[in-house]
């Protein structure tokens, strides 16, 4: 399969993990838009949320604990960070593999920032 998050979960892309189980990656992004970006993506290949499922609930949440534990790790837990789910064109979506920004380490602006 094409697709370079799954490239990057099998190992053949290197990546800086920060986080991984059986179910669920996060490494750092390589163009980050913050002092901390992280992606946060599960290892089952789901191209966008449209295609996210019910079968799918559980790794949902353990995507969003992931992220909090990521924050608390890497210390931006209580200054606060921002979590981005971009969707298809308009979204600004460019990798189609699901993932979950992580962004933090300074004040964000934007989006009533
Ligand atoms: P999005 O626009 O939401 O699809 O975000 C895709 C992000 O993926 C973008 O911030 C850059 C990042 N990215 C793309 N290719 C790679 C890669 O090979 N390695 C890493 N670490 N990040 C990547």
């Amino acid at each position: 399969m094409d697709c370079i998050f799954c490239k990057i979960i099998e190992g053949s892309i290197p990546s800086a993990k920060v986080f991984e189980n059986d179910r669920i990656v996060a490494f750092r992004d390589i163009q980050p838009a913050a002092p901390v970006h992280i992606l946060i993506i599960p290892k089952k290949h789901i191209p966008t949320m449209n295609d996210v499922t019910a079968e799918d609930d559980a790794l949902m949440a353990e995507l969003f604990a992931a992220a909090r534990q990521i924050a608390r790790e890497l210390g931006i837990a209580e200054s606060g960070y921002r979590l981005i789910n971009n969707v298809n064109a308009d979204g600004g979506q460019v990798v189609y593999h699901l993932h979950i920004h992580l962004l933090g380490g300074a004040k964000l602006h934007g989006l009533n920032g």
